[in-house]
């Protein structure tokens, strides 16, 4: 695909059972108008897959990589070191260790291959999709704005006091 065609966020994840966290970073985009494709790459089972992706990321035209990933969360470190592209990590949250174990592999990078690590689960996959918009409006007037329309949205969405939901 040529890079003019290409969206310019691209979503991966380490395997089929992410996606009902990382599907939260594609509504969140969606919910943007923000464009991005969705691919399962796996650190582990396809290190073949990794590479290629990660070498020609930046030459297909993405501009951010947002990786989610769970247990040994080699992803989203894999694939910073091997392009120049920013990359936001986010830690599925697994059932040995409730995606500790996510946080820490994807966090504790060492100096000099960053990784945005975001938070654990459903919070993190939308935040790195905010985040990732937000890298984008700094070149995208109309974006910065969509981004503006959707915090005052949640903001209007707080009620000023609490109410018993029980009742
Ligand atoms: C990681 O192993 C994936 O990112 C996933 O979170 C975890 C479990 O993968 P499956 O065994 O469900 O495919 O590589």
């Amino acid at each position: 695909m040529a890079e003019a065609s290409r969206p310019p966020i691209a979503i991966i994840m380490g395997s089929q059972s992410d996606w009902a966290t990382m599907k939260h970073t594609a509504e969140t985009l969606d919910a943007l108008g923000v464009e991005y494709e969705a691919k399962i790459i796996s650190a582990h089972r396809t290190p073949d897959r990794l590479y290629e992706f990660s070498k020609n990321a930046k030459v297909n035209g993405y501009k951010v990589i947002i990786a989610g990933a769970g247990g040994a969360a080699h992803l989203p470190g894999m694939t910073a070191a091997m392009t120049p592209l920013p990359v936001f990590g986010v830690p599925v949250q697994s059932k040995a260790l409730s995606g500790q174990d996510s946080l820490l592999s994807i966090v504790q990078m060492p100096a000099g291959v960053p990784v945005g690590t975001l938070a654990i689960g459903r919070a993190g996959a939308i935040n790195a999709a905010l985040l990732a918009a937000a890298v984008l409006a700094l070149n995208d007037n109309n974006l910065a704005t969509r981004l503006d329309t959707w915090r005052d949205k949640q903001r209007d969405g707080v009620a000023l006091a609490p109410v018993d939901e029980s009742d």
